[in-house]
């Protein structure tokens, strides 16, 4: 390992690197790979899990799978062996961790580290990482806690009596044998779906609870042919080829989606097409019809869903639920439903991590205060104004509703591996994005975002926040987002110098600086 311990000057042992990186999903694993190919050797990956993966690791229930083609839900520089077109989760997180393994960088990970605190301190001008075993002190810290990693839980009167097994979605409990019991899922989401076609031939008796229904797609998975899956592995050039068509493919929906909503009517019809196709009931069919446009929420792809919530042994239920009780689901109207067991499929915090209060930046104020003025904003979705130091994978305004998000990570990892690339280059202390860049920024974005199917759809979805703004989505095409991230832009930020450096070199405007081992650039 190389990472440095020194003594602290406290009872616990300190390391101290010039980065941390605090997780190690596809974005956190991501940053370490591109930190060791920099060759910067003094970097430590905080994983509070036992093992790479991140959402991947710990989204382990029965269907889970992605909704990407695994051939784009790739790194582009690890373009994986893959046996069908839509991988399932033991696969991606096997990938992960091979990955992991080829790239030489586990020896860099503190497995069941849990990420206590990180704050910065201005005088040493460094991050302080608590964590549950010591202290880390870091130049540079890297989130990669991604988006989808805390799981949201409903506040339903009476749940905490509920005496069954219950669990969320992401903390699937394989203990539980679900085989014959009368089971409740709530949600039908992205898991939800996954997770109801999975289960319905095994329990007695299956009560999915629906808020709001989703639109769903057709999902053209399958296995890939011997050949085919050789011919992508050997076949000078056919992978990148694949991943180009899938990419492109995926790619034109932007228009519908950010800038002519009205085009998403053909999606809609498909949509429609595929409720009339798969049941039955007319009831069924009303219930299961979205009263908003297609793509104003996540658009669900499922072969299976409806017709398992067909089945016999399956109702579907939108009464809202009023009550948990010891042993059965109470709805609005009144009635009882008795079950064994209750599945949490709810999502996730998204726009409220927890994690946003545990981030304390310059002025000693946690990101989640900072968020809860502002709503979630940050500048190119990477850096946020008084956190200096500090880049943000999957961070404001970088999720997506069409394609890979291992895309727009490899975009922000070019951000940072340039962002390093200067700060080595330019013997720089601290930067910090300017405000006044972060706000133009994200009017800019507001603006953009305006006539897009998910500001104008007619839903209520977790990509807005609670002042109605969308800080959770990218409002164009990511070869766009790709393209704006490739240099660090340093003139807007404001940036000190090390303390030996000459002062003609320093680059920006920056804030006076307190740094004890930094000092003021000057233009
Ligand atoms: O969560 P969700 P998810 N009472 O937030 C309902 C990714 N993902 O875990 O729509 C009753 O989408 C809520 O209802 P409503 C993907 O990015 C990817 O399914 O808010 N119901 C909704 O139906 C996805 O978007 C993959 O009205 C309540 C559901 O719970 C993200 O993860 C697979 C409720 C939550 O849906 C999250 O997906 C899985 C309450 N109090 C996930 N609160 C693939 O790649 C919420 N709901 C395939």
């Amino acid at each position: 390992m190389t990472v440095r311990s020194e003594k602290s000057g406290t009872k616990t042992a300190a390391r101290h690197v010039d980065v941390a990186v605090i997780g190690s999903g596809f974005s956190g694993l991501g940053a370490a790979i591109k930190l060791k190919e920099l060759g910067t050797h003094s970097y430590i990956v905080l994983e509070r899990g036992a093992e790479v993966g991140g959402t991947w690791r710990d989204n382990t229930y029965p269907g889970a799978a992605c909704d990407v083609p695994s051939q784009l839900y790739s790194y582009s520089f690890a373009p994986g062996d893959w046996s069908r077109s839509f991988s399932r989760q033991p696969e991606i997180q096997a990938y992960l961790r091979n990955v992991a393994q080829e790239a030489g960088v586990l020896d860099n990970h503190l497995f069941n580290c849990e990420v206590n605190e990180a704050r910065w301190d201005e005088a040493a001008a460094q991050w302080v990482v608590e964590t549950s075993q010591g202290r880390v002190t870091a130049r540079f810290l890297i989130s990669g806690v991604g988006a989808l990693c805390e799981p949201a839980l409903p506040d339903i009167p009476g749940i905490e009596s509920f005496s069954g097994e219950m669990f969320h979605s992401a903390r699937w409990d394989h203990s539980a044998d679900l085989k014959g019991k009368r089971v409740a899922v709530i949600g039908t989401g992205a898991s939800a779906i996954q997770i109801v076609p999975a289960i319905a031939p095994d329990v007695a008796h299956l009560d999915v609870y629906q808020r709001t229904a989703p639109w769903v797609l057709p999902r053209f998975d399958r296995p890939y042919f011997g050949i085919e899956r050789w011919a992508l592995r050997h076949v000078p050039g056919l992978q990148r080829l694949a991943r180009a068509g899938i990419y492109a493919a995926r790619e034109t929906q932007v228009v519908g989606l950010a800038k002519a909503p009205k085009l998403m009517a053909g999606l809609q019809a498909l949509a429609q097409g595929m409720i009339y196709a798969q049941i039955r009931n007319p009831e069924l069919r009303a219930k299961v019809t979205p009263d908003f446009r297609i793509g104003c929420k996540r658009m669900l792809i499922s072969n299976a869903y409806y017709p398992a919530l067909d089945r016999e042994n399956v109702d579907l239920v939108t009464d809202r639920i009023a009550e948990v009780r010891e042993n059965s689901v109470v709805t609005a109207d009144g009635t009882e439903r008795e079950i064994d067991a209750l599945i949490i499929a709810t999502g996730f915090h998204v726009t409220d991590s927890p994690m946003f209060a545990g981030i304390f930046g310059r002025d000693g104020r946690s990101l989640a205060a900072v968020f809860e003025e502002n709503g979630m904003q940050g500048y190119k979705g990477t850096t946020v104004a008084g956190f200096p130091n500090l880049f943000f994978l999957v961070g404001p305004n970088t999720g997506l509703g069409h394609t890979s998000m291992v895309f727009m990570i490899e975009s922000q990892l070019n951000y940072v591996v340039d962002a390093l690339k200067t700060i080595k280059r330019d013997n720089i202390a601290t930067f910090e994005v300017s405000p006044e860049a972060q706000a133009s920024y994200n009017a800019s974005l507001q603006e953009q975002l305006k006539p897009t199917v998910w500001m104008t759809g007619g839903c209520a979805s977790w990509y807005l926040d609670k002042h109605g703004n969308n800080t959770t989505l990218w409002p164009g095409f990511t070869f766009s987002f790709r393209s704006m991230l490739k240099n660090f832009d340093a003139e807007n930020y404001g940036i000190t110098v090390m303390a030996d450096t000459p002062e003609t070199r320093t680059p920006a405007q920056a804030e006076p600086a307190t740094a004890a081992t930094g000092k003021k650039a000057s233009r």
